[in-house]
């Protein structure tokens, strides 16, 4: 049997396709399964210090394979969303938020559902200029899932959010450009050059001060602004002890650029 998905190793960066193009790479159990495992793998790998996730042809991920359920409601299964979500897509959105090194969502066309869901779930979206961002699950009788309530609502603010759920409608890369949902849109021609180069800088960067900056931003959501301060010092007590940090002063100090480890 053919994967699903395909890693691949550029130096420092891995890069992961999802590869079902002919269904706009939409998730089935294979795919979740690939998913989970590749993620795993990457982030357990101590050569890796930046993960990029796309998609191959004109898809990132249409989500959830509702062919598969479309099967098992017409077979008159009972079906157990909760226990399909916590088993197949919450392990890859806990894995993606716990990677020490940075996960960069390269969006290379329409995300929709669950696709979403992960690439909200990332560290940062680029995107090509012709991808869609679309919040589908209301148009086939869905709440978002895959952690797009948490993610969504904390990049572009609850109002915006509801609208995405509520209309489904498409949000263009520009849009999500202004909105917060992307960080960098390169045209089509170009996207595939652009999202490897940034990928290659983020992998050649402090890796270390990198994933405790991530547990920083991340804890700032849980605490108030005196208990985010003592985990910041706390943070930065540890970055300061990095091989990265003595390497950082010493190249700005000699007016050279710094050449990091990632420790
Ligand atoms: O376990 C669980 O069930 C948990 C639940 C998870 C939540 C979800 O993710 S629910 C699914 C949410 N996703 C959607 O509702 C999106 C469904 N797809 C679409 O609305 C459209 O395909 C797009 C707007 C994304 C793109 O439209 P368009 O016109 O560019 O392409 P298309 O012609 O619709 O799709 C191309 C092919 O991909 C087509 O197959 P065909 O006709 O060429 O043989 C289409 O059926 C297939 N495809 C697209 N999305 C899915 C899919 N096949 C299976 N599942 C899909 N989600």
């Amino acid at each position: 049997m053919t994967s699903p998905l395909t890693l691949e190793h550029d130096g420092p960066l891995a890069v992961i396709t999802l590869d079902r193009p002919d269904v706009l790479n939409a998730f089935d159990e294979a795919l979740t399964t690939a998913l989970a495992s590749a993620v795993t793998e990457t982030a357990n790998d101590a050569a890796i210090r930046a993960v990029v996730i796309t998609g191959a042809g004109r898809a990132f991920s249409a989500g959830q394979d509702l062919r598969d359920r479309a099967l098992m409601v017409e077979a008159g299964k009972d079906l157990h969303l909760g226990d399909e979500l916590r088993r197949r897509y919450h392990p890859v959105i806990a894995a993606i938020r716990a990677m020490r090194k940075p996960v960069i969502a390269a969006v290379n066309g329409v995300v929709a559902g669950a696709g979403l869901g992960i690439a909200v779930a990332c560290d940062v979206r680029v995107a090509t200029a012709s991808a869609t961002f679309r919040a589908a699950w209301g148009r086939v009788g869905l709440v978002p899932d895959a952690g797009s309530a948490y993610f969504l609502p904390r990049l572009v603010g609850f109002g915006r959010a509801m609208d995405m759920i509520l209309t489904g409608e498409p949000v263009s890369a520009d849009e999500a450009l202004r909105i917060g949902l992307a960080t960098r849109v390169w045209p089509d021609a170009d996207f595939a050059r652009e999202w490897r180069a940034y990928a290659r800088t983020l992998a050649a960067g402090a890796t270390e001060a990198f994933a405790l900056s991530k547990e920083g931003l991340s804890a700032s959501w849980d605490h108030d602004l005196a208990g985010f301060l003592e985990i910041e010092a706390g943070l930065q007590d540890r970055a300061g002890r990095t091989r990265d940090y003595a390497e950082g002063v010493k190249a700005f100090t000699a007016k050279r650029r710094a050449a990091f480890e990632g420790r």
